[in-house]
């Protein structure tokens, strides 16, 4: 039975991660929350009576805390989904990102190096990362040109999991998630905020003082995929001798070379110098505007019968001539990533890895969740 401490256990990625992992194997789940007077369990109010959900107080940004948590703990992995994750704030708050997305992925490497050196770590990366893009699709190879403090942050952090792999033989991994969605998506992202008001304006659309949605770049392109099937991704990733045929074929003639059973810190140390890092994505990308046209369709706003009209700041979407979206120019960010486009063939040959939700049905489960709910 394993343990294996998620952090960021409320949020999208750390609670589905949760749901997959009791769903589908008899591991204990540590799940590190952070302490607040106003709690947010909403993401994981199903989970609480589980008895292998196990609720802890961890704040990352505190080495101490950390470093006691797995010395106490010694978890057979550790899965770092806590993070400042949102791009469009870290231009006002570089300096708490960098604590947020890297500092505190040095804290949690050397603890494990320290105290549980055959614990396996997954950190969050991102396509962030590829940001100023040389190469469209984006795949493993990509330089990592950030366009964000955020993107900064993750390209620092992903040197560090490399260094400790390296340096230590620790299985320590990141993977690239290209925009992963779903129905806990946090309101701020782009596309929670459009599912959400559409559905907020199908229900006002009949008053006529109903307030269009306000939306900042329409033309970015992104690369969108279902969380639900990230965390399987990310699963793979964390067990690629389990996965990836090839890799368990030279586990086990390693292993019959010696007559000895192998121990646990060589074995890791092994695995820890074939193991990959891989893209997660869907494979396709959409501009912001066609989220929106989707997104509008599903609730009955028929594509055909709306229509995009001016052009910059002045561009509206329009059915009826009612105003559906607006510009506002206050969500333009200081420097953008234009297109993400991934190419997670690697994932998908040597893991076996495949989403089962394409950009169609994600826009359509988003929306009548929130048309449910509004
Ligand atoms: P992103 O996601 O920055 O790609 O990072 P987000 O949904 O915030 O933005 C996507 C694109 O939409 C444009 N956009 C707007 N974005 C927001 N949030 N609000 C708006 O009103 C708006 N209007 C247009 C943005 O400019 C951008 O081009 C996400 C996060 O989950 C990261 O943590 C993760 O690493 C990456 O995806 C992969």
């Amino acid at each position: 039975m394993n343990k294996i401490i998620i952090t960021g256990v409320t949020g999208q990625d750390g609670s589905l991660m949760a749901d997959f992992l009791l769903n589908n194997s008899d591991s204990i789940i540590i799940a590190g929350v952070r302490r607040l007077s106003v709690k947010n369990h909403e993401n994981i109010k199903h989970l609480i009576n589980n008895p292998r959900f196990k609720l802890i107080n961890l704040d990352i940004a505190d080495s101490q805390n950390i470093d006691l948590v797995i010395q106490k703990e010694k978890p057979d992995y550790f899965i770092n989904f806590a993070a400042n994750s949102f791009v469009g704030v870290s231009w006002d708050m570089p300096e708490q990102v960098m604590q947020a997305n890297t500092m505190a992925v040095l804290y949690q490497l050397e603890a494990i190096r320290k105290h549980a050196p055959n614990c396996r770590y997954y950190n969050a990366g991102s396509s962030e990362e590829f940001g100023d893009v040389v190469e469209v699709p984006q795949k493993e190879i990509h330089p990592l040109r950030p366009r964000s403090p955020y993107g900064a942050s993750k390209c620092a952090a992903r040197h560090l999991v490399k260094v400790y792999r390296e340096s230590y033989g620790l299985y320590a991994v990141q993977g690239w998630l290209f925009n992963h969605e779903g129905v806990r998506r946090g309101e701020e992202f782009v596309t929670r905020k459009i599912t959400k008001n559409v559905a907020r304006i199908y229900n006002e659309y009949k008053n006529e003082n109903f307030k269009p949605l306000e939306l900042g770049n329409m033309d970015s392109m992104r690369d969108w995929s279902d969380a639900e099937d990230f965390v399987e991704g990310v699963w793979m990733m964390l067990n690629q001798e389990k996965y990836n045929s090839v890799l368990k074929c030279r586990l086990n003639n390693h292993k019959s070379m010696v007559t000895a059973p192998i121990p646990q810190e060589q074995e890791t140390a092994w695995l820890s110098k074939k193991i990959q890092e891989y893209v997660l994505s869907s494979n396709e990308t959409h501009k912001i505007r066609e989220f929106v046209e989707e997104a509008f369709n599903f609730a009955g706003f028929a594509k055909d019968q709306c229509k995009w009209e001016g052009k910059g700041l002045e561009e509206k979407y329009i059915h009826e001539d009612k105003v559906l979206v607006k510009i506002n120019p206050e969500f333009y960010r200081p420097a953008e990533v234009d297109i993400l486009y991934g190419d997670s063939s690697r994932a998908r040959n040597e893991l076996g890895w495949k989403p089962k939700t394409n950009f169609l049905s994600l826009v359509e489960k988003m929306v009548r969740n929130d048309l449910k709910k509004d």
